[in-house]
């Protein structure tokens, strides 16, 4: 048989996404198959269809966008063949003026046939090629976790757990000194201190206690939500094979560099521990710069006091592996709760000679209440939930400055072990409310997701994933299969159902991220960037433009999306950006019905 080379392309895809899926179930450390879609402009990718290209659960929702053609209805081939399985009518086309294009939406959901696929549109190239699987997402979200790995500060990643990514190590972080604006009388400037462990921050290689903070109760919150996907994997990763889940001994690799960030003579944390200027594009080991412990401030205290809390709880099963952690990750929460109590409001201030990232934030009523929130569900102590203010406190879609819905996530999770002091209808009418402007966004949307123009910041795939995150707190209170079918759409978003064509994730779908800002993908001499990370995705901010030889495709809010790796403003990794993909491909695995 012979196939025409637009087929043959797409077999070759199909062949390399298998092995991919394949190899990283195993050991997670396969690279993925590099482009073979193109480049494409902005005009280009409106007049392709768009779809999650790595696919569906069978029971999944499952839609694709089509750009505004005369066509009426799209049909489902066997993939790399004109064998059609599935014929259907395409919606009305809508305008979506995130976008500004004209699309429609093709529903293939009752096709549930494990296979691969692609959809056919006349008048368009067919889409790129997804699978239909019962574990269509096992490798995307052990890749997801195995990427916080690779971010490993500390430590050499050895050829057995990294692959081809193996590097020596970096950031050894155990002689920092203490910064003029951390200065104390017991830690005057100056002092040393050790500080070790802990993931880099981003492309970058500092390490900000804030950011760390959403993005390790996210992976925590994962885990108590979903134990069943985790307790089984194995991410070789060096810890593999002891009595943790590995997910949890990725995350204490944090936290335990987080435990080092608080100052042991009166329980404030400090803000980050930072170079004065960001490196340049190097790789960790050549990477020398004098690092510092910066300023302690009052959200750096409250998110690690929510942190320490969570972990807390989570650890405490396991006692006999980790004798005394648990009980120390309590008492480090009280006391930065209480160091926060006497310093409500002390906001951070980038000293002058500090360039590093900021995570500034001057409303501290949100980290006031989440850390109040993890301290009552771990501590069940009745004043932190009055502290908590709860009547006051509204449910919002979570970033690194907006952590008041980490404190309803939590709530509503363990809302059967909370004290008689706990709102119930409160906790589960906060969390409805915001799923269900979400909802309604996701009914009205063109593009049937729940991002509107105005998400569109920096970090957009995140707020992608947070949206889905709430939508799924939602579907497990009272199981609407709405608010998973919309936390699903989320999902494909970033895999591909978006106005850029890209699968945002490395590694993952036939045109996905290529020349992320992370400085190891970069320095490495390796031609493809490290799997399993997202890209901050689309915004017209452009604040790297003056940084940029290459050109924008488009100032378009959704199109705002340049895949170099000059763009940290649109195609930098973050942890925080990863940990929500890690939770959602996890929640949809596990919450899909078989
Ligand atoms: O919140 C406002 C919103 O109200 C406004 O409408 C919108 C318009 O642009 O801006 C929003 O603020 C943005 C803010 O992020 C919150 O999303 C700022 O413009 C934007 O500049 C800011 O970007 C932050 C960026 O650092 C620059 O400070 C990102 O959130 C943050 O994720 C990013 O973090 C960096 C670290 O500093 C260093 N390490 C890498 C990391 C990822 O790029
Ligand atoms: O590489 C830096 C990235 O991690 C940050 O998110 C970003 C925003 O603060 O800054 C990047 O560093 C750039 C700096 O801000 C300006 N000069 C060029 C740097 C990147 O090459």
């Amino acid at each position: 048989m012979s196939f025409p080379p637009k087929y043959l392309a797409r077999i070759i895809a199909v062949v390399s996404l298998s092995s991919l899926l394949a190899a990283c179930g195993n050991d997670g450390n396969s690279n993925g198959s590099s482009s073979v879609a193109g480049a494409a402009n902005s005009s280009a990718s409106s007049s392709l269809i768009k779809v999650n290209q790595l696919g569906f659960l069978p029971e999944s929702s499952k839609l694709a966008v089509v750009p505004d053609v005369p066509a009426t209805s799209f049909k489902l081939l066997k993939a790399g063949t004109a064998i059609e399985v599935f014929s259907g009518t395409l919606s009305a086309a809508k305008v979506w003026d995130a976008s500004r294009e004209s699309v429609k939406v093709a529903d293939f959901s009752s096709v549930k046939t494990p296979g691969d696929y692609q959809l056919h549109v006349d008048g368009l190239a067919n889409s790129h090629v997804f699978s239909i699987a019962p574990d269509v997402y096992n490798a995307l979200n052990a890749a997801s976790i195995k990427a916080f790995y690779f971010n490993r500060s500390g430590v050499e990643l050895l050829p057995e757990f990294a692959g081809k990514f193996a590097r020596p190590l970096g950031h050894a972080d155990t002689q920092v000194l203490i910064h003029p604006s951390a200065a104390s009388d017991a830690r005057p400037s100056g002092t040393v201190v050790s500080s070790p462990k802990g993931w880099y921050d981003a492309g970058d290689y500092n390490k900000y206690i804030v950011n760390s903070g959403i993005s390790t109760y996210t992976l925590l919150a994962a885990y108590e939500h979903f134990p069943e996907i985790f307790n089984n994997q194995n991410l070789t990763i060096p810890e593999s094979g002891n009595a943790l889940p590995d997910l949890l001994d990725e995350t204490l690799w944090n936290l335990e560099w987080m435990l080092t960030m608080q100052d042991p003579n009166d329980g404030g944390v400090y803000h980050k521990l930072t170079n004065e200027n960001f490196d340049g594009t190097i790789m960790p080991h050549e990477a020398l710069r004098e690092r510092y412990l910066v300023q302690k401030t009052t959200a750096a205290t409250l998110d690690f006091a929510a942190v320490m809390a969570t972990a807390s709880r989570v650890f405490a099963p396991y006692e006999t592996q980790l004798p005394g952690l648990s009980a120390k990750m309590r008492k480090a929460a009280e006391s930065a709760w209480e160091w926060a109590n006497i310093h409500p409001a002390i906001v951070y201030k980038q000293p002058s000679d500090v360039r590093t990232g900021e995570y500034g934030d001057k409303t501290l009523s949100d980290e006031f209440a989440w850390a109040a929130a993890e301290l009552y569900i771990t501590t069940r102590v009745d004043g932190y939930y009055t502290a908590l203010k709860p009547v006051d406190v509204f449910n919002s879609v979570p970033s690194w400055g907006n952590v008041n819905g980490l404190a309803w996530v939590s709530l509503a999770h363990h809302r059967a072990q909370l004290t008689n002091v706990a709102d119930q209808t409160l906790i589960a009418s906060r969390i409805k409310t915001l799923a269900d402007n979400l909802l309604s966004t996701w009914y009205a949307s063109p593009y049937k997701v729940s991002m509107e123009k105005h998400d569109f910041v920096w970090g957009s795939n995140s707020g992608a994933l947070n949206q889905a995150m709430m939508l799924v707190q939602a579907y497990r209170l009272n199981g609407k299969r709405d608010y998973l079918d919309a936390a699903q759409a989320q999902l494909d978003y970033v895999l591909g159902r978006n106005a850029t064509d890209t699968s945002f994730v490395t590694g993952f779908g036939e045109k996905s991220t290529l020349h992320p800002h992370h400085r190891p993908s970069e320095a490495d001499g390796i031609p493809e960037p490290i799997p399993g990370f997202i890209a901050g995705g689309p915004q017209p901010g452009q604040q790297d433009k003056a940084d940029c030889k290459a050109v924008y495709p488009s100032s378009v809010a959704a199109k705002s999306y340049l895949d170099n790796y000059c763009s940290y403003a649109s195609n930098e990794i973050a942890i925080n950006w990863n940990a929500p993909l890690v939770y959602v491909s996890a929640a949809i695995a596990a919450l899909t019905p078989k």
